[in-house]
């Protein structure tokens, strides 16, 4: 075996040359792998006794696509384009060898060889697209020669991986071979090669597939309006559909030439940017300072929930998920029947759509132990409490559970503001307290806030963030403190939003303005969703907001039909004259002068009062890092992916920029514009959140 440079070998087994890459963790083409390629490529092809070509990589993968962290930084020769060029000129037939993921990048790499050989368990897809690019080697102008227009068109777009089985049906892979037996198994086909003499076969001249869509613009009509909804905001997903029509209408170099332009344009734009930020800030999370990774961590074989309500259940269905059993509880018989019953249709439901098996279906629901009584959960190795948002209820689950559960279980709750010290002090056991903080709904959304307590022990705190992977979610470590991280500055928009529409916006301009953000909806809209009597106690009602006189009058929402908008049958808002009115005569009592708002003002008062909470929460520690504070955001709260989170978009905005209008703001409607004080020395200073 002769090493070609750090991260690079080429051996000689009989005829054949296999050019190994092992660049941990992921083999990304960065400046030195392509460098090795490269130069491998070319020993192998001058090479006298080589014949053909295995291209294969050591460690957990195949090349996972070009050096993400790269991007942005001046280009290193040689270019991805150069090595392939290497590669698919090659006069000697070359074998990609695929095992773990053929991402970005690495699939085009592996798309550029001649042959393409796999184990089942590998994957394959065209990622770049959720990180604001598109594939820009080539990807778009080979992968629809191959799979055809339509399912090019869904993967550049979705950046789904496909599994191996389905690459092979789709003829991205020319053959599978045994697990285990990569190395061997793409040999034996390099030599079949070899011995069949097949020719080589160079995907950039397969015209047969995009030839049939040619003549067709209907089909990229169709793809976008299908899609719409999905795509909305997002710059990406139109470029790569824009290079797969130059594939189909265009001869290949031309295609090349479109696809490079455009890769360029999302490379320079702040989409992408803002997209491989929350790439590496969802990994960045889960590193934290004093809890070092090789902490040790408690096993959770056993689950506990305090709770079937929307949240109990929905918690419950990430564990049962995952495989791990879980112990449902309520106080009476039929809300621990009905939570159980939406279980299981929830399950049911997503069998009727293909994507859960019968049998799985009654696998995960056979995993959960329905109970009335909180002695059942004293085998659980962590116990998460999901019950009514008051203190003295939580004191008391928690008392009843530190004389229940058994030494070291962890006792969590899934409180949304509720101070964690004060529930762990119901207990003799603080340490052992943490608080797991999951997102309506529960099974859906991917936020996990893990709230540390003045006294949670590290081994808690790390098998929190590690269960947090286990269950699919990004755990994201948040201190403890009214509203923790993402409930605290909600707060900030609520109340600007609020006293916005008593100044002179209606609610609709105040959702219009955050939904053209790029906001899935704004804060009337989902409070009509929610219900407006979430809280509201109609003997205590007053009229003293104007939720409250909506409640007054049985516009609670949605689900009353009216809430701040009037809903038809089919559920579709309309702005409602009568919330006008009332909101009027409101202001008119409260003798707020009315004006007009334009939306640049509704856009700032709900947004730049965020990010300013948001550097309070970093001044006070409650938060690590600002790019936890957009993970919280992007994965809780829905904000647009492509804006990278409040602090992220904060910056892009200019904090100079904000504090200005801060100030301004709070001259003329008073200290709810406090500026923070880290907000106010970043600016003096010159430097950006990472710098706090
Ligand atoms: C592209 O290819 C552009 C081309 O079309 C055009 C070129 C001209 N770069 O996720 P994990 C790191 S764009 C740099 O925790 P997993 C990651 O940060 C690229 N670093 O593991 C982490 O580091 P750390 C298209 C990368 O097993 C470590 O690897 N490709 C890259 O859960 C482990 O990652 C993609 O978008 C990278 N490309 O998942 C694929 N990838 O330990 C992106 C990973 O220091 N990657 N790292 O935090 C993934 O989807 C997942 O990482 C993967 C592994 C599925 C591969």
């Amino acid at each position: 075996m002769a090493a070609i440079n750090a991260v690079t070998d080429l051996s000689v087994e009989g005829d054949i040359g296999v050019v190994t890459l092992d660049s941990p963790p992921v083999n990304a083409l960065s400046a030195l792998v392509r460098q090795g390629l490269k130069a491998a490529f070319e020993a192998a092809i001058a090479d006298p006794a080589v014949k053909a070509i295995v291209l294969i990589c050591a460690g957990r993968t195949f090349i996972a696509g070009a050096d993400i962290s790269e991007f942005g930084k001046p280009p290193v020769e040689p270019s991805l384009q150069a090595v392939q060029q290497v590669i698919e000129t090659s006069p000697k037939p070359v074998v990609a060898a695929i095992h773990g993921t053929a991402l970005g990048g690495g699939l085009e790499t592996a798309l550029v060889a001649h042959y393409r050989v796999a184990v089942p368990s590998a994957k394959a897809g065209l990622p770049e697209v959720n990180i604001g690019l598109l594939p820009g080697a080539g990807g778009t102008q080979r992968l629809p020669r191959i799979v055809g227009v339509e399912k090019a068109l869904e993967m550049v777009t979705s950046g789904q991986h496909v599994s191996a089985k389905a690459a092979l049906a789709m003829g991205l892979f020319d053959e599978l071979v045994e697990e285990g037996g990569l190395r061997e198994g793409a040999l034996a086909y390099a030599r079949t090669v070899l011995a069949e003499r097949r020719p080589l076969k160079k995907v950039r001249d397969l015209d047969a597939k995009v030839e049939a869509a040619r003549g067709r613009p209907e089909i990229f009509a169709e793809f976008r309006k299908a899609n719409a909804r999905k795509f909305r905001g997002f710059l990406a997903p139109e470029r790569n559909i824009q290079c797969i029509e130059a594939a189909v209408n265009l001869p290949f170099d031309e295609g090349l030439k479109v696809e490079h332009g455009l890769f360029l344009e999302l490379m320079a734009g702040s989409q992408s940017a803002a997209q491989r930020h929350v790439f590496f800030a969802e990994r960045q999370a889960a590193r934290i300072p004093d809890v070092p990774e090789d902490t040790p961590t408690l096993p959770i074989r056993k689950v506990g929930v305090i709770g079937a309500g929307t949240m109990g259940g929905g918690i419950a269905m990430n564990f049962l998920n995952a495989g791990v059993p879980v112990t449902i509880i309520e106080a009476k018989q039929e809300n621990l029947d009905r939570g159980v019953g939406v279980i299981r249709r929830n399950y049911e439901a997503t069998a009727k759509k293909g994507r859960l098996t019968e049998d799985e279906v009654e696998r995960r629901m056979g995993l959960l132990t329905p109970s009335l009584r909180l002695e059942d959960l004293a085998d659980c190795d962590l116990i998460i409490e999901a019950v009514f948002e008051l203190m003295a209820i939580k004191q008391e689950v928690f008392g009843r559970l530190d004389q229940i559960a058994k030494p070291g279980a962890i006792l969590a709750s899934n409180t949304s503001y509720l101070d964690i010290d004060v529930i762990a002090a119901a207990t003799g056991r603080p340490e052992s307290v943490i608080g797991l903080h999951f997102f309506s709904p529960a099974n859906v959304m991917r936020l996990l806030e893990v709230v540390r307590g003045a006294r949670t022990d590290k081994t808690v705190i790390a098998t929190a963030m590690r269960l947090g992977k286990t269950i699919g979610k990004v755990a994201v470590l948040v201190g403890n403190g009214h509203g923790f991280v993402g409930n605290r500055m909600l707060a900030e928009r609520q109340r600007e939003a609020q006293k916005l529409i008593l100044e002179g916006a209606m609610p609709w301009d105040v959702d219009r303005v955050l939904y053209d953000f790029g906001l899935p909806m704004g804060p009337f809209a989902m409070s009509d969703l929610a219900g407006l009597d979430i809280g509201w106690d109609p003997t205590q009602s007053s009229s003293s907001t104007v939720r409250e006189v909506l409640c007054e009058m049985d516009r609670r929402g949605q689900k009353t039909g009216a809430g701040f908008y009037d809903y038809d049958e089919n559920r579709v808002a309309r702005p409602s004259p009568i919330v006008e009115q009332v909101i009027l005569d409101f202001a008119a009592k409260a003798q707020i002068e009315r004006r007009r708002i334009d939306d640049q003002e509704i856009l700032e008062r709900c947004l730049y009062p965020m990010v300013n909470e948001g550097a309070r929460i970093l001044e006070e520690g409650k938060a690590i890092r600002a790019s936890d504070i957009d993970v919280v955001w992007i994965n809780g709260y829905g904000w647009p992916v492509y804006r990278g989170g409040p602090m992220f978009w904060g910056e892009l905005e200019g904090l100079g920029k904000i504090l200005e209008r801060m100030r301004q703001f709070q001259a003329a409607l008073g200290d709810d514009f406090k500026p923070s004080a880290l907000l106010e020395r970043l600016v003096t200073e010159g430097k950006g959140f990472k710098d706090a």
